[in-house]
């Protein structure tokens, strides 16, 4: 797989989990070569509401995962082409999927064997034939916690949006794919006005409000498949996928527009909160860096010029 196929992956799993709250149904990838097997096991999950898809071949896990983005790995032991512990190696070295759950489902009652098989990277161990309620119970314990780690590796906890890091992770996949399909990307760095002299005279609580609003708003504004992310304190970049610069300043502008309109409540009192906005697009930068400081270049262009405004 080139680079930019497998941040595919990391990526969408990372915009699945951009809205905290979401309720998404679990999914669960069954690596089993016996198709009986298989469809009994999909039959107990899906009664659950889980959603599945059975692979015969553990050699196809790999494009599976990618395709498929399951929340956890329900493995069988042993396979033609190979064993269900090779097959959680060749997962492990792929750092995109190291903490995916694998829950090996298997006829072998020799604890020991169960044991090494834990050792090498399964999370737990069930026997056949399985018990529907404990499959069950263990599946959703599983993937609750994988969906909470994945959700504070890769968000910011005070709006949810992606981290830094996952930010940059995001973007760079996103350009990998404009570049590959001649596509566009549009890359905006915001940050709020005067926001020193907001905490000074409200406070850092009334502060970290104004944040989560400017997140909510992008949320609600931006799509689905575009990159929004807490790039520092009260700063924000975003990549708006398949935009140029012209569609990013008239989307931005709207968005910048409507929260200068925002009546912040302080006591019996209310003030107004505006930001500005730089932006950079692809084709015109080669690099995530490039269009990070072009953007930045051009959001200091906006402070300079008097704030609450948008440059290209
Ligand atoms: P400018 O218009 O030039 O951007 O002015 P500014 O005051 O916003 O300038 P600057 O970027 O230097 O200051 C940002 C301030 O944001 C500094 C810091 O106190 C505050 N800040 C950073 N992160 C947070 C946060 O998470 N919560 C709160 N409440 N304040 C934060
Ligand atoms: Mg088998
Ligand atoms: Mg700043
Ligand atoms: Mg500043
Ligand atoms: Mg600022």
């Amino acid at each position: 797989f080139p680079l930019g196929a497998s941040l595919q992956g990391v990526v969408a799993q990372i915009l699945e989990m951009n809205d905290p709250t979401d309720q998404e149904p679990f999914r669960v990838l069954v690596v089993e070569d016996s198709l009986t097997a298989a469809r009994a096991i999909q039959r107990a999950l899906e009664e659950h509401q889980i959603v599945t898809q059975s692979i015969q071949d553990p050699l196809q896990v790999l494009n599976a995962l990618r395709q498929f983005l399951p929340d956890l790995i329900l493995m069988d032991m042993y396979m033609p082409n190979c064993t269900g512990v090779e097959a959680a190696r060749v997962i492990r070295q792929h750092n995109e999927f190291l903490s995916i759950p694998i829950v090996y489902l298997s006829g072998e009652t020799d604890v020991a064997l169960q044991v090494d098989a834990l050792r090498l990277g399964g999370d737990h161990f069930l026997t056949k034939p399985f018990n529907q309620v404990f499959l069950n119970a263990i599946v959703k314990s599983k993937i609750e916690r994988y969906r909470t780690l994945r959700r504070s590796m890769f968000h910011d906890s005070l709006t949810g949006l992606l981290n830094h890091t996952s930010t940059k992770t995001s973007l760079d996949a996103a350009l990998n794919q404009a570049q590959r399909e001649n596509g566009r990307l549009a890359v905006a760095m915001l940050d709020i006005d005067h926001f020193k002299k907001v905490n000074d005279t409200y406070g850092h609580p009334v502060g970290d409000q104004i944040i989560r609003s400017l997140a909510w708003l992008l949320k609600q504004r931006l799509r689905k498949s575009d990159i929004i992310g807490r790039y520092g304190g009260e700063e924000f970049a975003i990549g708006l996928v398949g935009a140029d610069a012209e569609q990013a300043r008239q989307v931005l502008d709207r968005i910048r527009g409507d929260f200068a309109l925002i009546e912040h409540p302080y006591r019996d009192a209310r003030f107004n909160i505006t930001f500005s906005a730089g932006i950079a697009a692809f084709p015109g930068g080669d690099t995530v860096a490039d269009l990070i400081n072009a953007a930045d270049e051009a959001l200091y262009t906006s402070k300079r010029a008097g704030r609450n405004r948008i440059t290209i």
